[in-house]
């Protein structure tokens, strides 16, 4: 027989076979966790240019990290945004109350209230940070790890629970998985499951803004395994092309559900480097530091509103808690290494510093995580009125066929009449909201 192309290997000389790298996490459960390759830069060590500079001048960023939250709790350097402590005390709020959303929606999952819920744990700096500096008006393309904007914008967190729990007053109807969040009015664009779309659409829709003449800009996020998608990249290409005015940020947790960022390229180059190949501007930023996140969300915003051209910033942090309410992360990678990240915990990073200002204390702090988290509680209650998941609660079963066409095609309406008489032999006892044919 021919050669098929599969034939054993063999060697030719002296040539060394050819070989692969399967990138493998330093730790597993059960290690003891060395945290010695993470390099942590001291805080206001990193130069700040002008937002209008070149973007090379931005490279030694890349591999850098703006940090402006020191030791001892200072705001130190060039980056420090100098923020009045009123402004501080809401940002610390806001990243409050995510952190007791998503506590509570979490138990709500465990409770069966919902079918699926994400917490951000951890990564709250980045959402609050993002939503105190753009504007109202900027458009946000998010990933489904951005909760904190809605919050940080006022989104009633009532709808918040109505989405996750399905329920009959959801906005979207019960079309979206649990957390995949819509809210054109707060400049919130919807959540998509498939990883990455939101970037080339947050491009687009900077581009499109300045096609006509607006002043709005628009800002995405991604998470490090996502951006070793394809959409990654022609995103990158039409924003460095048209100079487009977006910020395109990856959220670097360091893992991917079970994967680590190895296999996203961490191993390679850092994620901010990829700025310079497109020749746009980057920037890296202590994740867990909000006061270095609002300084280089700023700097990225003014440029873009400069005509200065897109930004990548690489937030680097840690996904403190599972993936999802599916994942279990104890089955592959160590538990101390919540506690153990070098960056700390981005709440009690602001917290200090603001009890180092004199304007903060323990006290304070303790009764604003109750009053929170009785916020949270109300609304909770507030939306089980309208539902939770299993209770019948929901939007009629037919509406899931409507408002994409304006007269149902034969097709999608041989669906629906298949749909309801199957759901009529699997549930006998099931009464439906509608004729139960739709002819
Ligand atoms: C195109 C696509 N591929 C794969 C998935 C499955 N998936 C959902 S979340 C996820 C991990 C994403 O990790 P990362 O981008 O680092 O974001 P993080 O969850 O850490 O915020 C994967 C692989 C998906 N939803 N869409
Ligand atoms: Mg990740």
């Amino acid at each position: 027989m021919a050669d098929s192309g599969s034939a054993p290997a063999r060697s030719r000389g002296n040539l060394p076979p050819l070989q692969l790298h399967v990138p493998e996490p330093r730790f597993r459960p059960g290690d003891q966790v060395d945290y010695s390759h993470i390099v942590v830069p001291p805080a206001g060590a990193q130069t700040r240019p002008d937002e209008t500079c070149d973007p090379i001048e931005t490279k030694p960023l890349c591999v850098d990290l703006i940090r402006v939250l020191d030791d001892e709790h200072r705001a130190v350097g060039p980056w420090d945004p100098k923020l009045d402590p009123e402004t501080l005390r809401r940002m610390l709020r806001s990243m409050a109350l995510t952190r007791a959303f998503d506590d509570r929606l979490y138990r709500s999952q465990r409770q069966g209230k919902t079918s699926f819920y994400m917490k951000s744990t951890g990564e709250e700096a980045i959402s609050i940070a993002t939503a105190f500096a753009l504007d109202r008006e900027d458009m946000v393309f998010p990933s489904y790890r951005q909760q904190g904007i809605l919050i940080a914008r006022g989104y009633p967190l009532v709808e918040m629970v109505n989405q996750i729990y399905s329920n009959r007053a959801d906005k979207l109807k019960g079309r979206q998985l649990p957390v995949m969040y819509s809210a054109r009015d707060y400049g919130f664009f919807t959540i998509s499951g498939n990883l990455a779309t939101q970037y080339p659409q947050a491009v687009g829709w900077a581009m499109a803004s300045a096609i006509k003449g607006d002043t709005r800009i628009a800002t995405a996020f991604v998470g490090e395994g996502s951006s070793a998608e394809g959409d990654f990249h022609a995103a990158m290409t039409f924003a460095a092309v048209y100079n487009a005015p977006v910020v395109l940020n990856i959220v670097n947790n360091q893992w991917a559900i079970s994967s680590f960022s190895g296999f996203a390229g961490a191993e390679r180059a850092t994620f901010a480097a990829r700025a310079e190949g497109y020749g746009i501007a980057g920037l890296r930023v202590d994740g867990n530091d909000i006061l270095a996140v609002y300084a280089a969300m700023q700097w990225a915003a003014d440029r873009a509103r400069a005509n200065g051209g897109p930004t990548l910033i690489e937030h680097f942090t840690y996904r403190a808690e599972g993936h999802s309410t599916s994942d279990d992360p104890s089955a592959y990678r160590s538990v101390q290494e919540r506690e153990e990240w070098p960056l700390g915990d981005p709440i009690t990073r602001l917290m200090r510093h603001l009890i180092a200002l004199g304007e903060w204390s323990e006290d304070q702090h303790a009764a604003m995580d109750r009053e929170v988290a009785e916020e949270v509680k109300a609304a909770t209650k507030q939306a089980e009125k309208n539902g939770i998941l299993g209770h019948g609660m929901h939007h009629p079963f037919h509406t899931m066929f409507e408002d994409v066409f304006e007269e149902l095609p034969w097709h999608l309406e041989e669906q629906a009449d298949q749909a309801i008489r199957e759901r009529r032999t699997k549930f006998p006892d099931w009464k439906p909201e509608v004729p139960e044919s739709r002819s």
